[in-house]
């Protein structure tokens, strides 16, 4: 069974990238409070980011200590939650970040660093147009970069239409009922300096049998912590499913999709949530970074990230893991 690739801290919501020929991960800084368990996640109440390192599968783990915080952003109140980083064409770091501002309203903000740990500077305002959480980026083969992002509840998702240009506060429950279509992630290309979303923001598609997933398929659609990378030349957009706790992906031709779902990845882990990245040929393997709350013992706000290697069958399929 894999370890905790750090037990000095607790980690989260691991979005993996190799820069310079080594693993850099960006993970949510957990910590300890008094909030219990809600739907809304107010338990998740993190401040800061450290990026964790290392060389190779089983190597020794660097962590690169506070690489930023929520004092040193103005626009943030507090729930620093799931992050990621892209090297842009001008070889600089952007870290993207979703946390709530000071009307309780998730965004998605930016910071620049020259080197993959940072230290990160972040922009004074959020992406314009950017809502919800767990921003995941992709940059694809023809240098093309996409920020994926949005989660149900507490990520506050369900408030949204389909652009984000309206906002309804206080829905707390996703739509639910008969010939109801399940919510999409969101995704936006970025624009070349990495600081703006460069059009207007789309809702993904998940089907199943060529149709969207339904509302109510609670083991198929979509709830948090998009995922894209590319295997064989084609799109895998992988995901949590939220209360079913699994992780799942659905293949497509386009970074747009639509994605067919495939299955899961990962069954439920110890703990609520379920938070992963990929990354494809990592010195020849293919590598899943996801959490669990086995060294809190169940703590469902104190988490810690692992690793494992994960294979694909003749057609392209990932071959499912058990925790
Ligand atoms: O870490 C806080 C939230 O929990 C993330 O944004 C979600 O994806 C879930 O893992």
């Amino acid at each position: 069974m894999p370890k905790p690739l750090v037990t000095h801290i607790y980690t989260a919501d691991p979005s993996a990238h190799v820069f310079d020929g080594r693993l850099y991960i960006y993970p949510s800084h957990d910590r300890e409070n008094d909030y219990g368990f809600n739907d809304k996640g107010d338990q998740y109440d993190m401040v800061d980011y450290h990026v964790l390192s290392l060389a190779e599968e089983g190597g020794e783990v660097t962590d690169h200590g506070v690489a930023i915080s929520a004092q040193d952003v103005p626009w943030v109140d507090k729930q620093m939650w799931a992050p990621d980083c892209a090297r842009g064409k001008d070889g600089r770091h952007y870290l993207y970040f979703p946390a709530r501002g000071h009307d309780g309203i998730f965004r998605i903000g930016v910071a620049v660093g020259d080197r993959p740990e940072g230290p990160f500077k972040a922009q004074p305002e959020p992406i314009k147009g950017s809502f919800s959480i767990d921003p995941a980026t992709f940059v694809d083969d023809d240098g093309a970069a996409y920020c994926y992002f949005g989660g149900l509840w507490g990520g506050q998702l369900q408030c949204y239409n389909s652009d984000g240009t309206t906002y309804t506060p206080d829905v707390a429950d996703e739509p639910s009922g008969a010939g109801v279509r399940a919510y999409g992630p969101r995704v936006a290309r970025l624009r070349d300096d990495m600081l703006e979303f460069a059009e207007g923001v789309r809702e993904l598609v998940i089907t199943v049998g060529g149709q969207p997933v339904p509302a109510d398929d609670h083991e198929r659609r979509f709830f948090e912590a998009a995922w894209v990378h590319k295997h064989n030349g084609r799109y895998y957009f992988s995901y949590s499913t939220g209360d079913t706790h699994l992780l799942a992906y659905a293949i497509g031709d386009s970074p747009y999709g639509p994605f067919e779902y495939a299955g899961t990845i990962l069954e439920p882990v110890v703990g609520w949530t379920t938070h992963h990245s990929i990354v494809e040929n990592f010195k020849g393997k293919t590598y899943l970074f996801y959490h669990d709350c086995e060294l809190s013992k169940g703590v469902d706000h104190l988490r810690s990230v692992k690793m494992r290697e994960i294979t694909y069958d003749k057609d392209g399929k990932i071959i499912k893991q058990k925790p």
